[in-house]
């Protein structure tokens, strides 16, 4: 699988396997929302460590500014990857079957000292964070990128506001 929307995407999104596609698609989602390039590719760090090892130590100068990435599991993949980049590696935990995503989490988070990770929420709010978070990381070099994101916000506090309005109108009803 890949998928670019140029020709030197920013945002390199990698996965340990097709199943954790339905969660990193929803960082796609918010890229192109945001309309920032990216590639996403499946790069597993047991099953396919050659190609993780050449695609974190190219990822630099391919262009990359930001990797993210989603495994489930023994979630070893983000920490793999940051022992082979300098660039910010943000990591999401797959929500697996057998742990709910618990072990994915753990395995990530705890990176030890000297090699990090920026871990985020399991599953789909991970996912969803951890693009916004790496839109933040870019828009520090592009006013443009943070008008959105500051719009982006000011939409999610509208939706509180209507929220509040609607259970106003909803109580008026009821008394
Ligand atoms: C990890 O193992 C992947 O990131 C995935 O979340 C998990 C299960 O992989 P599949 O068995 O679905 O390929 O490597």
């Amino acid at each position: 699988m890949t998928q670019s929307l140029a020709k030197s995407p920013k945002i390199g999104i990698l996965m340990g396997s097709q199943s954790d596609y339905e969660t990193m698609r929803l960082c796609e989602h918010i890229l192109e929302e945001f309309e920032v390039a990216f590639d996403t590719q499946i790069v597993s760090a047991h099953r396919t460590p050659d190609l993780m090892f050449s695609y974190a130590k190219s990822a630099s100068s391919k262009g990359f500014k930001i990797l993210i990435a989603g495994a489930g599991g023994a979630a070893h993949l983000p920490g793999m990857v940051s022992s082979l980049t300098t660039l910010p590696v943000l990591a999401v935990p797959i929500l697996s079957k057998a742990l709910s995503g618990v072990d994915s989490l753990l395995s990530m988070v705890q990176m030890p000292a000297g090699v990090p990770t920026a871990t985020f929420a399991i599953g789909a709010a991970g996912a969803t964070n951890a693009a916004l978070f790496a839109i933040s990381i870019l828009a520090l070099n592009d006013p443009e990128l943070a008008e959105k994101l500051v719009n982006f916000r000011n939409a999610q506090k509208e939706k509180v506001v209507q929220s509040n309005a609607d259970l106003r109108d909803q109580n008026r009803r009821l008394v």
